[in-house]
């Protein structure tokens, strides 16, 4: 079958992750060497079809839609981009794909590991290729440590400490968002950030979840309602802080926060591994670089190397520019969007795809299963 010479690409979302996905796919060719054209054609979002095409100039969409369910049918879109709230991913992914449609789908996949395993069985069905936004995989550094891990640096791994930081809504102030609705995300801390740290673990040491237990915590359990701001407040239904023990297929274990009252850090998302034979140490703060403790190295020589990875034979040619000059957050999703539409022109596997979308809703529905037993919980195969 000859190649596609373009990739025809529609966006259902047009906030802060329908931004940063068009910045992505504008900038995918500029950044990386693309095997075809990828075409911008159409955005859709819950909007007026003026706001929309303001939208569609600034980012360089070429057409809009205001149904969802137009967008996803379209015969001139090969690829559908869901970067909406997570309570809509189910649908919009299943129909798109019984069009046809390769997936993008933003994380975590769905607000449930029902919902996410019924999307992967679509995708499975219509023979489709399929991405989770876990962007940071996409960051050099990331990538790196996972190198370093597969290269057997760390030798036998005994733990995970994973922190993800953010402190957005500390605020009482803060009013009620969609983020804190549990029917429209799922659950708040959780699956918003820990799902990152979660499939870091997994992307960087290979290891899989065997079991966790768990505790969620609402710390502001009701805010203003934009809707009606001197009336009754709205109640907060999701986790504002969870924290969680895990045992891994090797016998490592893991320790985990992820919160949104750590006041001072803004998106602090942090992992360390321990090894027999060393440590890795990956931190988005400085997220050009790689901190990495070597125990093989002379005893006097040893301590953590903190590696700047820009080099051109670091993962991803370590970004665009020359050694040094460094990346941002917004340049991890354009790695991602160049390496999917890579993987489907060349029929390359491709990762993180729904499996791991799936694994990871494994895990974050046994914590909330935890913290609700106050059990440990096992994680099936
Ligand atoms: C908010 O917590 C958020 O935007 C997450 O949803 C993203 O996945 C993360 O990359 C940055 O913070």
């Amino acid at each position: 079958m000859s190649k596609p010479k373009e990739i025809r690409v529609g966006l259902i979302g047009h906030q802060f992750m329908g931004k940063t996905h068009s910045n992505a796919f504008r900038n995918a060719g500029l950044w990386l060497e693309l095997p075809c054209k990828v075409v911008m054609r159409a955005v859709c979002a819950k909007d007026t079809e003026a706001n929309l095409k303001k939208f569609a100039d600034n980012f360089g969409w070429e057409s809009v839609e205001t149904d969802w369910h137009k967008i996803v049918s379209r015969d001139d879109i090969d690829l559908i981009d869901v970067a909406t709230p997570g309570f809509l991913h189910k649908d919009m992914v299943i129909e798109a794909a019984k069009h046809g449609k390769h997936v993008l789908c933003e994380k975590p996949l769905a607000n449930t590991l029902a919902e996410s395993e019924a999307m992967l069985d679509a995708v499975n069905k219509a023979g489709v290729r399929h991405c989770c936004g876990f962007s940071y995989r996409s960051t050099p550094s990331q990538a790196l440590a996972k190198k370093f891990v597969d290269e057997g640096k760390l030798g036998k791994i005994f733990h995970v400490h994973a922190r993800y930081a953010q402190d957005w809504i500390v605020d009482p102030d803060f009013a009620m968002v969609w983020r804190l609705d549990k029917k429209l995300a799922g659950s708040g801390a959780l699956g918003d950030i820990a799902a990152h740290s979660i499939d870091a673990t997994r992307f960087i040491t290979g290891m899989e979840f065997t079991r966790v237990v768990g505790n969620m915590k609402t710390i502001i359990t009701e805010r203003i309602n934009p809707e009606n701001p001197t009336g009754p407040k709205a109640k907060v239904t999701v986790d504002d802080v969870t924290n969680f023990l895990s045992e891994f297929d090797n016998g490592a274990t893991g320790c985990y926060e992820a919160t949104r009252f750590a006041t001072g850090r803004k998106n602090a998302n942090h992992i360390e591994i321990n090894g027999e034979k060393g440590s890795l140490m990956w931190d988005f703060e400085e997220h050009n670089f790689l901190y990495f403790f070597d125990r093989t190295r002379p005893v006097n020589e040893q301590g953590f190397t903190k590696i700047i990875v820009t080099e051109n034979t670091h993962p991803f040619a370590g970004g665009p520019w020359p050694p040094g000059h460094g990346i941002g957050y917004g340049d991890s999703f354009i790695v991602e969007v160049a390496n999917f539409v890579t993987a489907i022109v060349e029929n390359k596997e491709f990762h993180p795809d729904f499996v791991d979308g799936v694994k990871c809703q494994q895990v974050l529905e046994a914590v909330e299963q935890s913290a609700n037993s106050r059990q440990w919980v096992e994680i099936s195969k």
